[in-house]
C-alpha cells in the first residue's frame, strides 16, 4: 500500500464520519486525534496480522521482555514517523486546515512508569521493533499510571492519572485470550502412576484479560506486540450476585478487590514494604504471561523440552522474579516433567537485568505473607533454595556462613533478587561501573559462584523519539550535515566529529537551541507567567526525587550564588536559568521537603529585582515523558550529579548529551561512559570518585557537622533553612536540615559541595568562550550514537537471547 496525501485525507474524512458521525470541521481536537490514531492503527494492523502469522511459523526464538512498568508516552507521533508518513499527513491534514503538531499534544501520555526502568522497557520495545527482532512487551495494564503532579503553594499534590477516561485507542482487547490466575488455597499432593502431582485446591481465581498495543518498527514491517493484562472477575456480575447468595454489596466489594490487582501503579517507595497487592501484581502478570507464552508455544508443535531453544523471558529488575517458579510450576506440575530437566529449562529460558545496588530497594517479601498467596510457588522455591544451598555447599565446602548469606530463604524473608539469579541464564548491570560493583561488592559471593553468568549492558535510549521526533531541526541538520545514515546506523553520528570546528555549523546549531529554548520560554510564561532569558544558561534537572540524586546539592548551590550576588550586585555571572523536574513518591517526605525547598528558594529569587537578573528558577510541574521531550532539547547544562556509586546507569544524562548539552556530573553509572566517550574536555566533573566513597563507606570517618562548621558558605545557607530567611516557618526545612548534619549527611552533600562550586565556575567561564561551547556540542552530539538502545538490544539479541532478526516480508 502507497499512501498518498490524497488517500490520508480522504480516509481521515471517512474516519470521523464513521467514528462520531461528524463533519471534520465540527470535530474537536480530541476527536481529531482520536480519528488520525484510529487510522494509523489501521495503517499499521496488515503488518501486525503479518508479523504475527510469521512469528507462528518461524522457528526464530521470540523474546518476552516482563517488566511492572512501560513509560510509553505518547504513540501518535512515534507510530507516525516509524510509518513514515509523519510528512504526508501534516500536509493532508494542513489541506483540511488542522494543525497535526496540536493533535499530537492532546494525547495524554501512557504512564505506567515511575522512571528510568519503566522508560527502558519503552526504548528497548521501540528498538527491537525497529531491529526487526522478535520482541514482545508482558505488563500491567493499570487504569491508573504514575500520580500527576500539581504544585500547590509549594508542596506536592498528588491527583491520580485517570489515563483511560476518554479510551485508549492504541490497545484491542482480546477476551479470547483471557487466562485464570489462581491466589490463595491449599496444596493438595496426589500420588499418580508413581508421580506426585500438585494441586491448588480451593483457590480464588482471578480472570487476566489482556490489551494489546502495536510496536512499530521504524521503517520496516514488523509490529510486535506489547501486552497488558487487566484482572477481571472470572464470573458474571449475575453469577457474582448468586455466588453472594444475593448479597449485592458483598458481590461488588468481591468485584472490587479483583479489579483492585490492575488498579494502580505504585510509586517507586522503599518505605512501602512488604504490600500484598504490590505481590499480587507481580504474580498476576507473570503467571498470565507464562500462560500465553506456552499456549502459543505449544501450537508451534516443538517439544516442550525445546521450550528454551524458542523462548526468552527477560525480567525487569526482580519485580517479575516468580517467574522462576512459576515457569517450573508450569514444567512440573502441568507438563509433567522431572525437576532437572525442569530447572534446566527455567535456568536457559531466563534473564534478569538488576537496575540498583540501593539495599534498601532490594525486594524482600515477608514468608508467611508469601506462602499464604502462592502456597505452591512457596514450595517450589523452598526446593530450588534447598538445592542450591546443596551447591553452595559443594563448591564451597566448610561455609556456613556463607550458605547463610547466599540463602534465598533467610531471615523470615525470601529475597527475590536472589531467587532471580539462581534461576536466570544471565544477570547483567547497566553500566560498567554499576556491573562492577555487583560482581566485587554486592552481589560477590553470586560472582563466585555463577561468574560466567555475569554481564554488562550499558542502557540506551531509543534516538527516534529523543532525537528525530524530540528535536526535528537538529535531526535535519545533521542530516544535511552527514546524510541521513545516523537514522539506521546511529553511530555513524561519529562522522560529525570533523566538523566540530565547522563555523556554519556551529551558527547552525546555536540557533536551533535557541529556538528550542525561546519555546520553552514561551511555555514557561503561558504556564507560570514568568519571563526567562534564553540567552541566559539554560541548566537543567529533570529525574526522579530521591536523595542519592542530590537535587538539594543543586539548591544549596543555587541559595549559595544568591547570597554572592546579594553580597555584590555587580558580581560577573553568566546569567542562568535552573530548571528542576522531579516527582517525589507520596510517601518520601524528605524528598517533598527538597520540592518545597526549591520552589521557596524559586519563588524568593524570581521576586528579587537585583538577583533575578542574573539567576531565575523554574520548577516544571509534572515532569513525564512527553515534557521532557519538550525539555531535553534546550538544556545547555545537562546536571548529573547522583552520589558516585548510587545511580546504576542512568538515562537522562544520554538524552541530553545527544541533544547537544553539556554534562555537568560525578563518575557515576553512565557518566562514566560519557566521559569515556567525550574526555575532560568536553564536560565537567566533579565529586568523590569511586574510591573516596567506597572509603567512607567502608571505614567511616566522614563528619558533615566539620564540613559545616569550616566552610561559611554551607554554614550560611544551611542556616537559612531555619532562621527565616526564606520567609517560611523555620520548621519547613528542619528535617533537610537534620538529615544534612544530625544524620551526618548520607550522600555526601556538604563534602561534594566545594568541588560542584568550581564545576559551576567552570562552566560558566566555558560558555563565556561561546565558540568553543559549541564545538563541545557538537563533540557530545557526535559521540552520543553508542547509547543508541539500538547497540543496546543489539548486545542483548547476541550475548544474552541468541535470537536472531525476522524480516517481515
Ligand atoms: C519497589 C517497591 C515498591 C514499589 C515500587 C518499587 C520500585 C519501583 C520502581 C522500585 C524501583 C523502581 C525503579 C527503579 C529505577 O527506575 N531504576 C533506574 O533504572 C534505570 C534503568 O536501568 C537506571 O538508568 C537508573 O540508574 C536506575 O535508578
Amino acid at each position: 500500500m502507497t499512501l498518498t496525501k490524497d488517500k490520508i485525507k480522504e480516509d481521515f474524512i471517512n474516519k470521523t464520519t464513521s467514528l462520531f458521525a461528524q463533519d471534520v470541521s465540527e470535530c474537536s481536537n480530541s476527536y481529531k486525534y482520536l480519528a488520525l490514531a484510529s487510522l494509523v492503527k489501521d495503517y499499521a494492523a496488515q503488518n501486525w496480522l503479518k508479523t504475527n502469522k510469521q512469528y507462528a511459523e518461524t522457528s526464530e526464538k521470540q523474546v518476552y521482555y516482563f517488566s511492572m512498568e512501560f513509560l510509553i508516552g505518547r504513540l501518535l507521533q512515534s507510530n507516525l514517523i516509524n510509518l513514515g508518513i509523519r510528512d504526508l499527513c501534516e500536509e493532508a491534514l494542513k489541506e483540511l486546515n488542522i494543525n497535526l503538531r496540536e493533535l499530537e499534544e492532546t494525547e495524554v501520555d501512557a504512564g505506567l512508569g515511575n522512571g528510568g526502568l519503566g522508560r527502558l522497557a519503552a526504548c528497548f520495545l521501540d528498538s527491537m521493533a525497529s531491529l526487526e527482532l522478535p520482541g514482545h512487551g508482558n505488563g500491567i495494564r493499570y487504569n491508573y499510571g504514575l500520580f500527576e503532579q500539581k504544585i500547590v503553594n509549594g508542596y506536592q499534590v498528588e491527583i491520580p492519572d485517570n489515563w483511560l477516561k476518554d479510551g485508549n485507542i492504541w490497545e484491542t482487547r482480546k477476551d479470547d485470550k483471557s487466562v485464570i490466575v489462581k491466589f490463595y488455597g491449599t496444596v493438595k499432593t496426589i500420588e499418580k502412576k508413581g508421580r506426585l502431582n500438585f494441586e491448588l485446591q480451593d483457590y480464588e481465581a482471578v480472570r487476566a484479560v489482556p490489551y494489546d498495543t502495536p510496536i512499530i518498527g521504524y521503517n520496516n514491517k514488523t509490529v510486535n506486540t506489547l501486552r497488558l493484562w487487566s484482572s477481571e472477575p472470572v464470573h458474571s456480575d449475575f453469577d457474582l450476585y448468586e455466588f453472594s447468595k444475593g448479597d449485592y454489596v458483598k458481590a461488588q466489594e468481591y468485584k472490587a478487590d479483583i479489579q483492585a490487582i490492575s488498579q494502580v501503579l505504585y510509586p517507586d517507595d522503599s518505605t512501602e514494604k512488604g504490600k500484598l497487592l504490590r505481590l499480587k501484581q507481580q504474580y498476576f502478570f507473570v503467571c498470565a504471561g507464562i500462560h500465553s507464552i506456552i499456549k502459543r508455544f505449544k501450537k508451534s508443535g516443538h517439544s516442550i523440552f525445546d521450550l528454551d531453544k524458542h523462548v526468552q523471558i527477560h525480567i525487569n529488575d526482580t519485580h517479575p522474579s516468580v517467574a522462576v517458579a512459576e515457569l517450573m510450576r508450569i514444567l512440573i506440575d502441568e507438563e509433567e516433567l522431572n525437576w532437572d530437566d525442569a530447572f534446566r529449562i527455567t535456568v536457559n529460558t531466563l534473564a534478569y537485568t538488576n537496575h540498583t545496588i540501593l539495599s534498601e530497594a532490594l525486594e524482600k517479601w515477608p514468608i508467611d505473607l508469601f506462602k499464604n498467596l502462592l502456597p505452591r510457588i512457596y514450595m517450589i522455591i523452598e526446593e530450588i533454595n534447598r538445592r542450591f544451598c546443596e551447591d553452595i555447599r559443594r563448591k564451597f565446602p566448610n561455609d556456613e556462613e556463607k550458605v547463610r548469606r547466599m540463602s534465598i530463604i533467610n531471615d523470615g524473608v525470601i529475597k527475590m533478587a536472589y531467587l532471580a539469579i539462581v534461576g536466570s541464564h544471565s544477570i547483567n548491570g547497566v553500566a560498567k561501573l554499576h556491573t562492577d560493583i555487583l560482581k566485587h561488592r554486592e552481589l560477590k559471593d553470586f560472582y563466585d559462584m555463577y561468574t560466567l553468568r555475569f554481564n554488562n549492558k550499558t542502557n540506551g535510549i531509543t534516538h527516534r523519539r529523543w532525537l528525530l521526533q524530540a528535536n526535528p531541526e537538529l535531526s535535519s541538520l545533521i542530516t544535511d550535515t552527514i546524510g541521513e545514515d545516523w537514522i539506521k546506523n546511529p553511530k555513524e553520528l561519529s562522522k560529525l566529529r570533523k566538523f566540530s570546528t565547522d563555523t556554519e555549523l556551529k551558527n547552525r546549531i546555536e540557533k536551533i537551541k535557541f529556538n528550542n529554548k525561546l519555546l520553552l520560554a514561551r511555555y514557561v510564561k503561558d504556564k507560570y507567567d514568568i519571563l526567562i532569558d534564553p540567552n541566559s544558561i539554560f541548566d537543567i534537572q529533570v529525574k526522579r526525587l530521591h536523595a542519592y540524586k542530590r537535587q538539594v546539592l543543586n539548591i544549596l548551590h543555587i541559595m549559595y550564588l544568591y547570597n554572592t550576588i546579594k553580597e555584590n550586585p555587580n558580581l560577573d555571572l553568566t546569567p542562568r536559568t535552573f530548571f528542576f523536574g522531579a516527582k517525589a513518591s507520596p510517601s518520601y517526605h524528605l524528598a517533598k521537603e527538597t520540592i518545597k525547598l526549591i520552589n521557596t528558594v524559586a519563588t524568593l529569587i524570581n521576586n528579587d529585582p537585583v538577583v533575578s537578573k542574573k539567576i531565575k528558577v523554574i520548577f516544571l510541574e509534572n515532569y513525564r515523558v512527553s515534557l521532557a521531550e519538550k525539555v531535553i532539547p534546550c538544556a545547555d547544562v545537562s546536571e548529573q550529579i547522583s552520589t558516585t556509586t548510587f545511580e546504576a546507569s542512568g538515562t537522562g544524562n544520554m538524552k541530553f548529551m545527544m541533544n547537544g548539552a553539556i554534562t555537568l556530573a560525578t563518575l557515576d553509572g553512565a557518566n562514566v561512559e560519557i566521559y569515556d566517550a567525550v574526555g575532560t574536555d568536553n564536560m565537567v566533573l566533579f565529586g568523590m570518585d569511586v574510591h573516596e566513597v567506597t572509603q567512607y563507606l567502608n571505614f567511616g570517618g566522614y563528619s558533615s557537622r566539620r564540613i559545616y562548621n569550616e566552610d561559611n558558605r554551607l554554614r550560611k545557607v544551611l542556616d537559612q533553612l531555619i532562621d527565616g530567611s526564606l520567609n517560611v516557618s523555620p520548621y519547613e526545612f528542619e528535617n533537610l536540615r537534620n538529615s544534612l548534619l544530625d544524620m551526618n549527611d548520607e550522600y555526601f552533600v556538604l563534602k561534594d559541595f566545594n568541588s560542584y562550586v568550581k564545576a559551576q565556575e567552570k562552566i560558566d567561564l566555558l560558555y563565556r568562550d561561546h565558540k568553543k561551547w559549541l564545538e563541545m556540542c557538537i563533540i557530545n552530539i557526535a559521540e552520543s550514537g553508542i547509547f543508541s538502545s539500538d547497540n543496546t538490544i543489539k548486545e542483548y539479541a547476541i550475548d544474552i537471547w541468541n535470537t536472531n532478526p525476522v524480516r517481515i516480508k
